[in-house]
């Protein structure tokens, strides 16, 4: 620490935070001319960029060491989210809103030859995500930094994110995303923080000297664990949190055997596999996929993760048992689940702490959120597998086990069955780790993530665990979104409308304050506002879509949207059938007919898994229809089917404003909530959406005559599957109708989409058969209600008056309060 002499010279010099437009220049000059070596003879949009976010970051980091010091000196109860995932997108716009100095900068740049929207577009995409999940992660720590609450997120730095998309000849063809081409301003290297994990190897114990036995797990390879820091940057606070993101390394003793030796080759090679532990993000989502690598991945980021966290808990001096009144830990759903074991591991075997105690200290310290109850999503390790990679793991699960099972045993005595059930190791061969179960086992609270979905796991994949626990330990907590970026930031002009109505900004941080715009549903004045942004905003995606596909689309077509990741279980294949239906009927229109049809513009986009070969015959079937479709004349522009290539969180700030409906039709059941239905009712669009996860809730909200609802209930799919596989299900005739098209070649080779046919005219899993004739008549309703454009504009309204439960400050809030008991903390 420095001498209080030299303070006075530190306090004097300290770095401040940038105040107006001139400040903001000086800084924007400097980094173009040292930080970045050049001048205003050879700057382009990309070093503009380069040295505006140079200029923010440094404002990001004064903020950023304030609050750590803060809540270092208030010393109170921190939360870490630990997420596998954190789909962040671009950082500049977000943290210039933020900070409330995008008005600065813009003018700033203005003055100096940019334009800001130039230079917003050089930033890549932080695409360390696949979907949902990761997108929730990221809204989720926008909220805790928003409302004051110290946490931190913990994740993997990737170097590839997420997969890029090309379209080829109708098919999704992949590239790497190397997103970090030019050094990353809106990351800070912590090369000082280092810390070693250990692999494989194996265990031995002894005896000591107080006669104790102690374990021991040593012999395995080593790594390191580099930390990179992302601030996170409050909304209208100055509480800038932090995202930890971890990078592996090869530790020094690594290769300096072999490189003694001469065999530098070798060397250099053992090095290069460290530093693919961390390398690039494994691109399923709802979807488990054993891979030894992505377990790698999970001890590795669990490891640091809590060393870091236990470090900082023993520098307060505090004893064990105080642990969790300082230390709340979320598992974004399995992947981190590792880490009950780990924080297990630390206290018996380095910190000597009793079983028992330790035990405790674990339980209730994790809170666990499960996201699916899709049965190929859920993840089981391999023993065999585990045992190598992770021996003292592996011992201290049977532990856990061993004692859980003596506990359901007492409680239960006659119930055999019972035991096999609930055990983390399922009996199979080879015999695999429930990850979900020992994450149940391991928290104090398990959470799903909409009301449906949170029934759904305790009557369906949870049950036993609801029996030997009681129920108070499952609760619901449903998802939200940040109406930072996805109202404020996507879409400024609505934001900039509901601000006149609401007398102020303050919506952005209390979003039931949107209710004072209901009262203007019916006000012409209003109305025509409302319409002509969302016009502005169809014409920004018709803009895109020239640009990227190549074609007009009319704004004045009813737009209807389904961007998200391709599943059968999401149901494209059921939109492009229906898409098809649609071309169909055109196609047997009189003239007059066609005078009274709604045009339509068909927007789709989303990644399928590489490996997942049904959702790439879906890619490929949108890509045929759409050839068709837009070249029929007969069509015009009764028509358009696009698919926009390489969906992801920046195109989505495009594509969400500009939507009249978004589809969210997942079979029941099967989407455990969805958080793109909130983003775009958020933004003035209507859903056309089953009763499934938080749909649900949406229509509460908003009230059954603002969406579009179809399709059998949750309660019956069941049977109907059960039909499908014991009885002949006759084909829905329309859907029929559809797949006589296809075979008959109208969109090319049948061959390709037999498959993609024979789901639906086989066992139907996804029930699209089942859900056709009320999925057509809910569209025949959207295409009527679209012409009374005063009553759409009006229920446009008053959904988005009553979207205020779904921020994500809300989510955050009920977190706060019944599972991590952390409060805010105000800055001085
Ligand atoms: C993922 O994106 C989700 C669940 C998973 O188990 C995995 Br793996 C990835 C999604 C759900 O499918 C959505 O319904 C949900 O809204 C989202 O997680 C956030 O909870």
């Amino acid at each position: 620490s420095i001498p209080s002499e030299s303070r006075q010279v530190w306090q004097k010099f300290g770095v401040k935070e940038f105040g107006g437009k001139e400040e903001f220049q000086q800084e924007f000059i400097r980094h173009v001319e040292t930080t970045l070596a050049r001048s205003m003879y050879n700057c382009d949009d990309l070093a503009a960029y380069q040295a505006a976010s140079q200029a923010i970051r440094d404002r990001l980091i004064v903020a950023w060491n304030k609050t750590q010091q803060e809540h270092t000196t208030k010393d109170r109860k921190r939360v870490y989210y630990l997420s596998l995932e954190f789909l962040m997108g671009r950082a500049m716009d977000n943290a210039m809103l933020n900070a409330g100095i995008k008005d600065i900068t813009k003018s700033g740049v203005a003055d100096l030859g940019f334009k800001i929207e130039d230079l917003l577009e050089q930033e890549p995409d932080a695409a360390l995500g696949n979907g949902g999940l990761g997108r929730l992660a990221a809204c989720f720590i926008d909220s805790i930094a928003s409302t004051n609450y110290p946490g931190w997120g913990y994740g993997l730095r990737y170097q590839y994110g997420i997969f890029k998309q090309r379209i080829v000849d109708g098919y999704q063809v992949e590239s790497p995303d190397y997103w970090l081409t030019f050094s990353n301003p809106w990351e800070i290297p912590r090369y000082e923080i280092q810390i070693d994990i250990m692999f494989y190897g194996y265990t031995r114990k002894y005896t000591n000297d107080d006669g104790k036995v102690v374990h021991v797990w040593e012999g395995g390879e080593q790594v390191q664990a580099v930390a990179y820091d992302v601030p996170v940057p409050g909304y209208g606070t100055e509480t800038t949190n932090n995202l930890r993101l971890w990078a592996s390394k090869p530790t020094r003793e690594f290769d300096f055997e072999k490189f003694n030796a001469g065999d530098y080759e070798s060397s250099v090679r053992e090095s290069q596999k460290a530093e693919t532990i961390s390398a690039v993000l494994y691109p399923n989502d709802n979807f488990y996929s054993g891979k030894e690598l992505r377990l790698k991945q999970q001890y590795f980021w669990v490891a640091a993760s809590l060393n870091d966290i236990v470090r900082r808990f023993k520098k307060t001096h505090r004893p064990w048992k105080e642990f969790p009144d300082q230390v709340a830990i979320q598992l974004n759903d399995t992947h981190p689940t590792l880490a009950v074991v780990e924080l297990q591991r630390i206290l018996i075997d380095m910190e000597g702490v009793e079983w028992d105690a330790a035990w405790n200290i674990v339980t209730n310290t994790f809170g666990y959120t499960n996201h699916t109850v899709l049965p190929e999503a859920l993840e089981k390790w391999p023993v065999p597998l585990f045992t190598n990679l992770l021996p003292r793991h592996m011992e201290i699960i049977y532990e856990i086990n061993l004692f859980f099972l003596q506990k359901v045993e007492k409680m239960f005595p006659k119930e055999r069955d019972l035991l096999a059930r609930v055990s983390i190791i399922e009996e199979s061969t080879p015999q695999q780790v429930r990850m979900a179960y020992l994450a149940i086992i391991g928290s104090h609270k398990v959470n799903g993530v909409a009301e449906l979905h949170s029934e759904l796991i305790k009557t369906t994949i949870f049950k036993d665990f609801v029996t030997i626990y009681g129920p108070d330990k499952f609760m619901n907590v449903t998802n939200g979104i940040t109406p930072r970026r996805w109202l404020h930031q996507a879409n400024p002009k609505l934001s900039d409308l509901i601000a006149t109505k609401v007398g102020s900004y303050d919506f952005l941080k209390d979003l039931n304050l949107l209710k004072k715009i209901e009262p203007f549903a019916h006000d012409p004045k209003f109305q025509d506002e409302w319409v002509t942004i969302k016009k502005f905003n169809k014409a920004r995606l018709a803009a895109h879509i020239k640009q990227s596909n190549g074609f007009d689309v009319n704004v004045n077509a009813l737009f209807d949207v389904q961007v998200k990741r391709i599943h059968e279980y999401k149901r494209q294949q059921m939109n492009v059938f229906g898409v098809i239906h649609r071309y169909l009927s055109i196609k047997a229109m009189t003239e007059e007919e066609k005078k009274e049809a709604t045009p339509r513009v068909c927007v789709f986009g989303g990644k399928s898994a590489p490996g997942y070969y049904m959702a790439k015959t879906i890619i490929k079937l949108i890509n045929a229809v759409s050839e068709v479709v837009n070249a029929d004349a007969d069509v015009g522009d009764l028509l358009k089917v696009v698919f926009i290539a390489d969906y992801n969180v920046s195109k989505a700030e495009i594509i969400v404003p500009a939507s009249d409906i978004s589809q969210h039709i997942s079979t029941a059941g099967t989407e455990a909530s969805g958080t793109s239905n909130m983003k775009f009712v958020l933004n003035g669009g209507l859903i056309l959406g089953t009763v499934d996860g938080a749909n649900i809730e949406i229509t509460r909200e908003v009230g059954e005559n603002n969406i579009f609802l179809f399709g059998h209930l949750a309660e019956s799919v069941e049977d109907l599957r059960h039909k499908h596989r014991f009885s002949d299900v006759p084909l829905d005739p329309n859907l029929a109708k559809v797949f006589n098209a296809i075979e008959s070649g109208t969109f090319g080779d049948p061959n390709i989409y037999g498959s993609l046919i024979s789901s639906v005219t086989g066992s139907d899993y996804y029930l699209v058969s089942d859900d056709f004739q009320s999925y057509l008549d809910a569209q025949k309703l959207v295409d009527q209600d679209f012409k009374n454009k005063d009553t759409w504009v009006s229920r446009s309204i008053t959904a988005v008056a009553n979207m205020g439960f779904f921020s994500s400050d809300r989510a955050i809030d009920e977190y706060a309060e019944s599972i991590w008991n952390v409060e805010p903390i105000a800055m001085e």
